[in-house]
């Protein structure tokens, strides 16, 4: 079954306490943790400590998201939590293979990440190394950001290369998830859906947290 990803980033983060404890009631399966460096991306976000902290609140699998150049470094960094899942981008890292290697004999799963401006041709060298590919939806660096309509085909390709060559890493999507950009998926549905202000925390309206998620999961299973 396809994995919803609830990403804390979009959460409100002066009552984080809280929205876990909201989000452990629905049937969410992962937390997907933004790290941004302030130079992949104009942005800054989410650090080890703290995500040390978020982790004795909760049972959710970790779904770390490197938007960062030196990922080596910042792999260090955060393996101590022993997440199920780093994402890394193609972009930025030194040397993939290298990379992917030492996340495995880390136990953690590795995934791939490219930005929507990002050849596909630029991971076809990883794609049977990894467990994940992130494909990103819209540059990363920010919520609340328009979906890039140019990552749909790319996404039918990824599909399609993935079939031909019988592999099977998880898909995942962020930026801009929601059951109408859900609905332009169809007939390439991927596995994994970061939500983040557009279907899940938009209006901090938590008491219905669970019926976003649902309406998400008639989305993916009314166009798959
Ligand atoms: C974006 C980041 C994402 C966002 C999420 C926001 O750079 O990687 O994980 O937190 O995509 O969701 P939305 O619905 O605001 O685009
Ligand atoms: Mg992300």
């Amino acid at each position: 079954m396809e994995k919803i990803a609830a990403s804390i980033m979009c959460a409100d983060m002066l009552n984080v306490q809280t929205e876990l404890e909201r989000l452990e009631k629905t049937d969410c399966d992962l937390l997907h943790l933004d790290v941004m460096d302030g130079v992949f991306v104009d942005n800054l976000a989410l650090g080890p400590e703290w995500m040390a902290s978020v982790k004795k609140q909760t049972t959710f699998p970790f779904d770390i998201h490197l938007a960062t150049e030196m990922p080596e470094k910042y792999v260090e960094m955060f393996r101590f939590l022993q997440p199920e899942t780093i994402s890394f981008h193609v972009e930025a890292a030194a040397n993939p293979i290298l990379l992917i290697n030492r996340l495995k004999s880390y136990g953690i799963k590795p995934s791939i990440a490219l930005n929507p401006a990002t050849p596909l041709e630029d991971i076809w060298p990883y794609i049977a190394e990894v467990d994940q590919i992130l494909l990103m939806t819209v540059p990363t660096g920010f919520a609340g950001q328009a979906f890039r309509k140019d990552t749909l085909p790319k996404l039918r390709e990824l599909k399609k290369i993935l079939a031909q060559r019988n592999l099977q890493p998880l898909i995942e999507v962020d930026g801009n998830i929601n059951t109408q950009t859900i609905s332009w998926m169809k007939a390439a549905m991927p596995d994994v859906f970061v939500l983040g202000t557009s279907a899940l925390f938009q209006d901090g309206n938590a008491n219905i947290y669970q019926d976003r998620i649902q309406a998400v999961r008639q989305a993916i299973n009314a166009y798959k």
